[in-house]
């Protein structure tokens, strides 16, 4: 259950942190889904930063009906979701970032909602939460988030290597004002963060993986301009507490 004061916190600093989501055991499965082939394994592609690494991810649009599935309607995530979006909420994609040992590239400083604002999305009312399956730390390249930051609302983003990036002159100015976080996660436990939070992260030159599941979700009222229609998504379902262990 959510706090008030978790609100306030997610409300004033544009994302927030809540240990032990998941359980052991549900990371172990993740992990088994990871490694053992499924939807990760068919979607993996690389995305180069602007140093020539690559950061690796696999990306879905469908909610499907495997582990991936049951972790984005676990009652944890989708319940604290909804209360922080304050409406009804709908999955937008997941995707796994895989930031392998000595080789995952970085992430170039963005807002989500850099390239939600181009799928035609008109509200910046979407969140994305971020399940650390194994420790994140700086030394693994940690995400990197600027307190605060969605404040501003949405920056104008460019080309940045393969991924999209906000201008790097401007980020310079916003870095004076807004305090950098290096958010260290423990597996299982979860960082939701709002669409105009800044975040990057750094190529993983550790010899620790750092893989991550990140689920994003926009409000169910949020209407996605597509050429000369609107596409409206249906309301997340939420899973059973238990549905994600029994992948493994
Ligand atoms: O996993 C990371 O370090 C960053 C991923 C990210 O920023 C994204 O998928 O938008």
């Amino acid at each position: 259950m959510l706090t008030h004061e978790q609100a306030h916190q997610y409300d004033r600093d544009g994302y927030l942190l809540v240990p032990d989501v998941f359980s052991p055991a549900e990371v172990k499965a993740m992990i088994g889904a990871v490694e053992g082939g499924g939807r990760v394994a068919e979607k993996a592609y690389d995305m180069a930063d602007t140093s020539g690494k690559n950061a690796r991810l696999a990306l879905w649009s469908e909610l499907g009906d495997d582990i991936w599935a049951a972790a984005s309607t676990h009652p944890g995530i989708v319940g604290t979701a909804r209360m922080l979006m304050r409406e009804e909420i709908s999955f937008f994609h997941g995707k796994v970032i895989l930031k392998e040992a000595r080789s995952g590239g970085a992430w170039e400083w963005h807002q989500d909602y850099g390239y939600w604002h181009h799928d035609g999305f008109l509200l910046p009312n979407m969140l994305s939460a971020f399940v650390a399956l194994d420790p994140s730390t700086r030394e693994n390249g940690c995400l990197q988030v600027l307190r605060g930051s969605h404040r501003m609302g949405r920056l104008e983003h460019g080309r940045a290597g393969g991924q999209m990036g906000t201008d790097p002159q401007r980020i310079a100015a916003v870095e004076k004002c807004f305090e950098r976080v290096h958010v260290e996660m423990t597996p299982g436990s979860v960082l939701f963060f709002h669409c105009n939070t800044l975040h990057t992260s750094a190529a993983n030159e550790s010899d620790h993986h750092r893989r991550s599941f990140i689920v994003c979700y926009t409000g169910t009222s949020n209407p996605q301009y597509q050429g000369d229609s609107f596409k409206t998504y249906p309301v997340c379902p939420t899973g059973a507490p238990d549905a994600v262990s029994r992948f493994a």
